[in-house]
């Protein structure tokens, strides 16, 4: 819907990933693109089960699914390429208007090599496996599997030399190579090739992009990096494999590339590893952009629990050299909120795992099954937020965006705009009725954005904006600025108080790109500051002071 010359004989680019000041944008048509995605489960790319795939994706208001194309199907026998499963998807998705990212399930799924081809199952020799440090082969892909590094490189380069012959309309806006790499339950591979290479130096640009250039020239692994050793060690043989593939696809079709990491908590370092060792975990990223320069992003797969463990998540994928790009996170109702956190962080897109109907899930375990609970989260932010994403990805893009999700203990949180501060507050006190019974705001998430020096666009859920005026930087820099309390929108500055007032408080809608009025809001709907239930409510706002 968003696309309304897709259907015409314009060419359409590339899509593309740029950055300005800091700020990542993935280019769609020329113009920033908000990708607001949903995930298939991992046996849903079959013709037999893609009609419950679209009608989740629809029922979400999701503007792109992801999806696997797997190596098994793709490549039967050696070198014979079946395009049947992308050619239906193609057809399928423009039928409904519907972008897609694919997913090579290669070499790497979730550690394992099970996507490959049964012909390359049955030669475990030339394919070989991970092995542990008692000598066993484990259910996991040798890095320094040379033969199936040349098999991949060839089967993902004709996926993308597939892709950049049928797919001028650009359906396709990103190609995630392989899944979340890496190795459970052994560091490393210890086979005799890899303890050799562990044992010598370390390459140079392992040593730059760490930040270890001092080091005693020649010194090996253990050596320069302790106990961190055996997983850098592992990262840059992975990193050097996928990097290949990823080349090799680039090279006959320059879509934007990601990969995907299985976390390790990020508050809590974890020596020895008990995460999946080897892949883009933050604490390995420069490794993997020195080794695989043709992947653009490095993108976490969010199932920590704790909500601090998912905020510092979102900081640490959030870098000048990364876009922050969540391609799979869990769709339960207490964390649709971290979709508007990750917002906050310029993400270019947003997707949670598991949302079609093949399988439908409870919401919250241990509640009773039923076939929208698990989407209804994700739903309730795509409405919300899809009629306007090319308004918020572009505002997003400038810097002219926050956004904000409810912290654990509820408390309010501050967002500056130059003159103003906007605060955002989760108690329910205000919503007496449509709240009764409800005794914690986990749902609470806020937008904030500045489209003039005192105009904003301001939407939310379960929370309640307001704004105050900051002073200029340079009152702000000789202090002395008092904030009232109660309302909390007036502010003694330079030894006056400043009170708000809304002068305009427009209640409506995006369509096609402009903001569609339909109503001033006033009286009980501003008197209190703004309140948002779970409707989907977006204002334009116009302050002054007095
Ligand atoms: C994800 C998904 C799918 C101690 C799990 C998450 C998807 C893959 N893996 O449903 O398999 O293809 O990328 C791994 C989460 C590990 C959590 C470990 C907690």
């Amino acid at each position: 819907p968003q696309a309304p010359s897709r259907a015409s004989m314009t060419a359409h680019p590339i899509p593309r990933l740029v950055q300005q000041d800091g700020r990542y944008a993935l280019m769609v048509d020329e113009a920033p693109y908000l990708m607001l995605g949903a995930q298939s489960n991992n046996s849903s790319d079959w013709p037999a089960t893609l009609p419950e795939v679209w009608s989740a994706i629809e029922y979400l208001h999701a503007n792109t699914l992801e999806i696997p194309i797997y190596w098994e199907q793709f490549e039967p026998k050696p070198g014979q390429f079946d395009d049947s499963e992308v050619d239906l998807l193609l057809a399928q998705a423009r039928q409904r208007h519907m972008h897609l990212v694919l997913l090579w399930f290669g070499t790497w799924k979730n550690g394992s090599q099970h996507y490959m081809p049964e012909w390359m199952k049955l030669d475990p020799t030339r394919y070989f496996h991970v092995m542990n440090k008692e000598g066993e082969s484990i259910d996991s892909p040798s890095p320094f599997a040379a033969a199936s590094l040349d098999e991949d490189r060839k089967a993902f380069a004709a996926l993308m030399k597939h892709l950049n012959q049928v797919d001028s309309e650009r359906t396709v806006l990103m190609v995630q190579v392989e899944n979340e790499t890496g190795t459970w339950g052994s560091p490393r591979d210890y086979s005799p090739e890899a303890n050799k290479l562990f044992e010598g130096a370390v390459p140079p640009e392992v040593l730059k992009a760490m930040g270890r250039t001092s080091v005693t020239p020649g010194a090996n692994w253990e050596a320069v990096f302790g106990p961190e050793a055996e997983v850098y060690f592992h990262a840059w043989a992975i990193a050097r494999y996928v990097g290949q593939v990823a080349a090799a696809g680039k090279a006959v079709y320059p879509l934007p590339m990601y990969v995907n990491a299985s976390l390790h908590d990020p508050l809590t370092p974890e020596v020895p590893v008990k995460y999946e060792s080897g892949g883009p975990t933050d604490n390995v990223i420069p490794i993997w952009k020195a080794e695989a320069p043709a992947i653009d992003i490095e993108a976490p797969d969010i199932y920590l629990p704790g909500t601090s463990q998912y905020l510092k998540t979102l900081e640490v994928y959030h870098r000048p050299d990364n876009a922050l790009f969540v391609p799979e996170t869990f769709g339960a109702p207490r964390a649709a909120r971290f979709f508007f956190a990750a917002l906050g962080l310029q993400a270019i897109g947003y997707s949670p795992f598991g949302l079609d109907y093949t399988r439908t899930r409870p919401a919250i375990p241990g509640e009773p099954d039923s076939k929208n609970a698990f989407l209804d989260p994700t739903a309730q932010n795509y409405r919300l937020i899809g009629p306007m994403m090319r308004e918020v990805a572009l505002l997003n893009f400038e810097g002219k965006l926050q956004a904000t999700a409810v912290p654990d203990d509820e408390s309010s949180q501050v967002l500056h705009f130059g003159d103003w501060d906007a605060v955002v507050s989760y108690q329910f006190r205000r919503r007496p009725v449509e709240n009764a019974g409800q005794t914690h705001n986990t749902s609470g998430r806020a937008l904030v954005a500045q489209l003039g020096a005192n105009e904003f666009l301001v939407t939310g859920i379960d929370c309640t904006v307001d704004f105050r005026p900051a002073g200029t930087p340079e009152q702000q820099k000789a202090g002395g600025i008092v904030f009232g309390t109660g309302q909390a929108t007036s502010a003694r500055i330079d030894g006056k108080w400043i009170h708000r007032q809304f002068l305009r408080v427009e209640e409506g809608n995006y369509v096609n790109g402009a903001f569609k009025f339909d109503r001033i809001l006033n009286g009980d709907q501003t008197d209190y500051g703004l309140p948002f239930t779970s409707a989907p409510e977006v204002l334009h706002v116009s302050l002054s002071t007095y």
